[in-house]
């Protein structure tokens, strides 16, 4: 565990965030009952020499909460997980557990909130206040080139991490789109629908439409 992965794990500064993610971890549901959950915030993922980024929103009660790994034991993190695998960004199709043996290449995920909110909705405050341990996060992963946005909430993320990282505001404010590239110094924008359960069982997200963006960010580091 790297030193930030230690600091980041111990954080406590949301008072409703660390009474939340440590009643579901101690409630559990009914089907993880023998399991020990996490219940604790969630590290980034992934390749350090990463050049694409992935930015999700914030763990999943059962999900991240639960295993520990981003996006990790949920519908949104199969759906992920199965598409980087397909456009060969993991090395296997599933993530089920911290030591599962998943591994990314030139690949890093990560999620804007490091605490699982309740009804998956941070508050600006909460927000905010995670964004420093983002902003470290990225001073690790120097390679990397493209932020592939999740959701409305991961593109705006991304633009406050730029900058919370000195980098002047994009001009007129980049809109989010499902496949809007924005290039930018140090890194580009790629917006990409939120794979949460909501847009894909109603096929507002297919794995197609995610692979494609997959592929995209790829290209775009690699043309
Ligand atoms: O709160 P806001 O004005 O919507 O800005 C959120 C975020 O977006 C801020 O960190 C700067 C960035 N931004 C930008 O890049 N370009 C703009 O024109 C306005 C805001
Ligand atoms: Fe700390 Fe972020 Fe969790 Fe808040 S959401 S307690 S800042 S790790």
């Amino acid at each position: 565990m790297s030193d930030l992965e230690r600091e980041v794990t111990a954080c406590r500064a949301c008072p409703r965030l660390v009474a939340w993610r440590e009643q579901v971890a101690r409630e559990k549901r009914a089907a993880f009952a023998d399991e020990e959950y996490w219940g604790r915030p969630i590290p980034g993922f992934g390749d350090p020499d990463a050049r694409v980024l992935l930015l999700g929103l914030a763990p999943a009660a059962h999900g991240a909460n639960r295993t520990g790994r981003v996006f990790t034991g949920d519908r949104s993190g199969d759906f992920l997980f199965a598409a980087l695998h397909r456009t060969g960004f993991a090395n296997q199709p599933t993530s089920v557990s911290r030591d599962d043996g998943l591994a990314l290449t030139d690949c890093w995920v990560t999620a804007a909130v490091r605490c699982a909110p309740p009804a998956n909705k941070p508050t600006p405050a909460e927000r905010d206040r995670c964004l420093p341990w983002t902003v470290r996060e990225l001073e690790l992963l120097p390679r990397v080139r493209v932020v592939v946005c999740l959701g409305q909430f991961g593109w705006d993320a991304a633009l406050r991490l730029r900058t919370a990282a000195g980098h002047a505001p994009l001009r007129p404010k980049p809109r989010f789109a499902h496949g809007a590239l924005v290039d930018a110094d140090p890194w580009a924008l790629l917006g990409c629908f939120h794979p949460s359960q909501q847009n894909t069982f109603t096929g507002r997200l297919t794995p197609p439409m995610l692979d494609d963006v997959l592929r995209r960010a790829g290209e775009f580091v690699s043309p």
